[in-house]
Order: C-alpha cells, then sequence, then structure tokens
C-alpha cells in the first residue's frame, strides 16, 4: 500500500488536489472532513456530536475522529493506498494512525504539504462560502479560529513527519493543474 497523506492548512487545497491525485494513482481518498459533512447531512450519531466542533470551526475530538477513519479504512481492504486528506490533524491522530497502520503491516509513505499564504486562503474560503452551504466558510472569525487550531495542534505535525524523513512541501499557489503536477512529482519519486 502506497499511503499519502495530504497535509495543509485549511482552504489550501487538499480535496481539490486529491480528486486528481486520486485518479492518476488509483488510491482510496478518504477526507475526514467530507465523511463527518455526509454524517452531519444524514444526522447520525456522530453528525450529531460532530456538529457543534465543526460548526465553530474547532477540531472534533481526537477519540472520534480516529474510530471514524478506521472504519473507512477498513472498508477498502484490497486498497493499493489511501490518500488521507485532513488526517491526521494532531500529534495524537498521528501516533494512532501509525499504529493502525503498522497493525495492518502498512505505513505513512509520505506527508505531502500545500504551502500557502493565511490571507489567500481566508479570501478562498469566504469565497467558497457564498456556494458551499458550509457554516464554517462563512463566517471570518470561524475561518480565523480554524487557523488558530491548525497553528496549535496540526503545525506540530511537520516536526513528527520530518524526523521520520517523511515531509515533503510543495508550493499551494498556482493552477490547481500546476499544484497536481508539483505532487505529483513528490510521489513519483518515492
Ligand atoms: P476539511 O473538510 O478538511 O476542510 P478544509 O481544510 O477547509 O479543506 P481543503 O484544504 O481540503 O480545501 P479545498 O481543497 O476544499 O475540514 C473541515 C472541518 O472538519 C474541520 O474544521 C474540523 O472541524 C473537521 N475535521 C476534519 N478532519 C478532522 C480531523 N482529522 N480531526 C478533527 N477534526 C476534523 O479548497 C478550498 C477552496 O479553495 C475551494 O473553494 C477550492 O475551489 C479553492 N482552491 C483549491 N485549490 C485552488 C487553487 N490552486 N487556486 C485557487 N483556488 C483553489
Amino acid at each position: 500500500m502506497t499511503n499519502i497523506v495530504l497535509f495543509g492548512k485549511p482552504g489550501a487545497g487538499k480535496g481539490t488536489q486529491a480528486e486528481f491525485l486520486k485518479e492518476k494513482y488509483k488510491l482510496t481518498h478518504i477526507s475526514t472532513g467530507d465523511v463527518f459533512r455526509f454524517n452531519l447531512k444524514n444526522d447520525t450519531e456522530l453528525g450529531k456530536q460532530a456538529r457543534v466542533y465543526m460548526d465553530a470551526g474547532d477540531l472534533v475530538p481526537d477519540e472520534l475522529t480516529t474510530k471514524m477513519l478506521i472504519d473507512e479504512v477498513n472498508k477498502h481492504p484490497d486498497t493499493n493506498g489511501i490518500l488521507f486528506d485532513g488526517y491526521p490533524r494532531t500529534i495524537s491522530q498521528a501516533k494512532d494512525l501509525d499504529v493502525f497502520l503498522t497493525s495492518i503491516g502498512s505505513q505513512v509513505a509520505a506527508t505531502i504539504a500545500l504551502e500557502a499564504d493565511d490571507e489567500i486562503l481566508v479570501a478562498r474560503l469566504l469565497e467558497r462560502g457564498k456556494t458551499s452551504g458550509r457554516i464554517d466558510d462563512q463566517d471570518e472569525e470561524k475561518i480565523r479560529n480554524r487557523y488558530q487550531e491548525y497553528n496549535e495542534k496540526t503545525a506540530p505535525l511537520m516536526d513528527y513527519y520530518q524526523e521520520q524523513g517523511k515531509f515533503h512541501a510543495v508550493n499551494g499557489i498556482g493552477s490547481i493543474a500546476e499544484i497536481t503536477e508539483r505532487v505529483s512529482s513528490v510521489i513519483n519519486n518515492l
């Protein structure tokens, strides 16, 4: 299995790039944000628990998120590899992912970060908020809170993966196709 973690601030383009990369490399795409939103929409027990955090732009608690993630991975026993989009977002999640992947004889091959300036990303999210219906995209204060969550809880993962020699950063500004090329050149050299 070739497991890739797509990493970046909110709105960096993880979900956008994942749509192209999953086809190109025949990977199973798992977006924790998308799985949560599916549960919110269908008003499941998990959705009810996650809603309060997501609407405020907070991270959903690790235990809930990791359990959901493992359930999703287990739905694809014959996959070539997983494209993790939006997971892990905390050190605890990264450790849980390592333990889980080791238990199935696998590991993270690479973490690829899409780098972009906060102000550009805030503008992207506000733009998306006009049509997405996402409460967390419509209010600048909630968007800023997502960046604070990222800086406090998610940014330390860069060191975590750098220490394992698995961290790769690419410029996340440019056309969507240009960025797909940049990410592809990292994957092709693994
Ligand atoms: P996510 O769904 O992961 O949301 P995101 O960070 O906003 O999205 P992404 O980076 O994928 O941006 P996108 O491609 O869509 O998370 C939402 C919430 O779910 C979190 O706040 C949290 O509450 C919860 N959650 C999810 N995972 C969790 C976890 N592991 N632990 C705890 N809680 C978790 O791109 C954004 C916009 O930019 C789009 O409009 C796109 O069209 C545009 N865009 C993309 N690339 C572009 C480019 N190159 N140029 C111009 N625009 C571009």
